[in-house]
């Protein structure tokens, strides 16, 4: 493979920092993260390597979905700064080489938008700006969907005795991709943002903004997502998108694809498409779960790899994470956040960022933040866990076990204040934050790690450097070489230079049944040699030349 074939892609060798500004660092002392305080805190992200910061919604919005629910995207939430904030963020990140990436989020808008009022009261053309159906005679809603938020999909409107369609909240409308002057206001958001300065998009929920026919729908959990999922016209949507606007400026694109599979990921992200640069799945985040997210399975690290493997090998280029704002911590999920807290947050960084593709880290990842200490459903603030809790109770699921599950997989244990310090509310502010601190910020902070050079974000510094430096962790070909339910071993290969990782996901010591042999590269037990012994949780990566006697199978 000829590495300098990529290298104009600047955005592939960037870390991606994911910020959810509300819960991020509250400059002004109200409890809510800002604007502000990223720009304080822009030192220490470019000290841990960050080239591009993903804002989620800091658009003015009234937050019944924490800013996805937009009412103005020519605007600022007051509540995280100002439009001059927005201007001094993105000119600082710039000084410093870390670009700014907003969060575009299209597929609806706040119910409190401008066009929706108007739409609301058929002002102009506005109503065709939404999606707008009359009942199937009384109380009865034009069709069975579900929404994904576990709810209806349709509200009623009284004045006009028609619903409009909401595939979230009901207070996320959405809009009508069937009408032109729609596309043409998105185009306008995009160039008014990127001639701010900005670098790119996430794009929320982008495989699901035509909605192509309203019949009853089949599918489970989500009732009728098969008559909006991935449909060509959305394919078209995304190119002229990309040719009208994207294609003027130095930007790249990650899309949020939902329910999404390899087949369409590829036809959404692959470049001769030239619809999206890369694109966010679920599936290696699911592999111990059941249908719905909210229902835990053993976990396997062999079906990992395969779905690892799966992706890696499907896509061209992948984003990589394994944490953002809708997941729980994965500390808490795929490693073990008691005794082996450090370890096994080490052993994810491991695996992650010696992964192929664009690396995406979310806020607090870097420092092991885990899942949250909360002990009632009141503590929580996601509307998502409201709906998951009383879809449980139609099911007649019990009360302790819809907790256990909620605690999980709640959305909120992404959110809650980043862990600075060790003060009253984690350093994040000075008076009680708009969700809880987790306790566990007395012992898991910012401050206590950044200087220790065996901390676990010194770790992530030095893996991201590693990866700075070779082209084969970059750009080589991922090969999966072996796996058990506990052990994981995989390899990135350019050229003749073979670096393999291999991770052992259990509490207990494990032999690795292979005669492999290396270099250490880094290890999160400070080893100088490989032993085929791993101890629990141990992660280590080595390093050979595929000229010398290497041998490896795959699975
Ligand atoms: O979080 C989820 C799984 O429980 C998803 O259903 C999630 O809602 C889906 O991935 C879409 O997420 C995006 O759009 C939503 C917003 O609430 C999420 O925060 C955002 O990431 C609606 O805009």
């Amino acid at each position: 493979m000829d590495v300098t074939t990529f290298h104009n892609e600047w955005w592939k060798e960037k870390i991606v920092y994911q910020i959810y500004p509300r819960s991020f660092c509250d400059s002004d002392n109200d409890g809510i993260g800002d604007i502000a305080g990223i720009i304080s805190r822009l030192p220490y992200l470019k000290d841990l390597g960050v080239g591009v910061i993903w804002l989620s919604p800091v658009y003015a919005s009234p937050d019944a979905d924490n800013g996805y629910d937009i009412s103005d995207y020519y605007d600022i939430n007051p509540k995280l700064g100002s439009m001059d904030d927005m201007t001094k963020l993105i000119e600082q990140a710039k000084k410093l080489d870390i670009g700014i990436m907003m969060d575009l989020v299209i597929n609806h808008t706040s119910d409190e938008h401008e066009w929706f009022t108007k739409s609301r009261n058929k002002i102009d053309d506005y109503r065709n700006y939404y999606i707008w159906r009359k009942g199937r005679g009384k109380g009865k809603a034009p069709n069975n969907w579900t929404s994904f938020f576990m709810d209806e999909v349709w509200e009623y409107d009284h004045a006009s005795d028609e619903y409009y369609l909401h595939l979230f909240h009901k207070k996320q409308p959405d809009l009508n991709y069937e009408n032109e002057k729609v596309i043409a206001e998105v185009e306008k958001i995009m160039r008014f943002w990127l001639d701010k300065g900005i670098v790119g998009f996430r794009c929320d929920v982008i495989n699901v903004l035509v909605k192509e026919t309203f019949e009853d729908g089949k599918g489970f959990p989500i009732k009728g997502l098969e008559h909006y999922k991935s449909k060509e016209q959305n394919h078209q949507i995304l190119r002229d998108l990309r040719q009208n606007v994207l294609s003027h400026y130095d930007c790249f694109t990650v899309g949020e694809a939902v329910m999404v599979n390899l087949e369409e990921a590829r036809l959404l992200s692959e470049p001769d498409r030239k619809e999206l640069d890369i694109l966010f799945y679920f599936d290696h985040l699911e592999v111990d779960r059941y249908v719905s997210r909210y229902i835990p399975k053993r976990f396997n690290a062999l079906k990992l790899l395969k779905v690892l493997t799966k992706w890696q090998q499907g896509l061209s280029w992948n984003a990589v994470y394994f944490e953002n704002h809708d997941q729980p911590r994965i500390v808490s999920h795929y490693g073990q956040d008691k005794e082996y807290w450090e370890r096994s947050a080490k052993l994810i960084a491991t695996m992650q960022l010696t992964l192929r593709g664009t690396q995406f880290i979310y806020q607090g990842q870097e420092i092991g933040m885990t899942n949250f200490d909360f002990s009632s459903i009141d503590e929580l603030r996601d509307i998502e866990s409201f709906n998951i809790d009383r879809l449980m109770k139609k099911l007649f699921i019990p009360k302790p076990l819809r907790w256990k599950w909620i605690k999980l997989s709640s959305r909120d244990n992404a959110r809650t204040p980043m862990q600075w310090d060790d003060s009253e509310y984690g350093g994040f502010s000075t008076i009680k934050p708009w969700i809880g601190v987790n306790a566990n910020h007395k012992q898991i902070n910012q401050a206590s790690q950044v200087d220790d050079p065996e901390s676990l974000l010194s770790y992530y510094r030095q893996l991201i450097q590693l990866r700075k430096d070779s082209d084969t962790l970059k750009y080589g070909e991922f090969v999966s070489v072996y796996a058990n339910s506990h052990l994981m071993v995989f390899a990135r290969v350019l050229e003749s230079e073979i670096y393999l990782t291999l991770l052992n996901f259990s509490s207990k010591q494990r032999k690795i049944p292979l005669p492999l042999s290396g270099e250490v590269v880094i290890s999160n037990l400070l080893r100088d040699e490989y032993c085929s012994t791993l101890e629990a949780y141990e992660a280590i990566v080595i390093k050979n030349d595929l000229n010398a006697e290497v041998e490896y199978d795959y699975i």
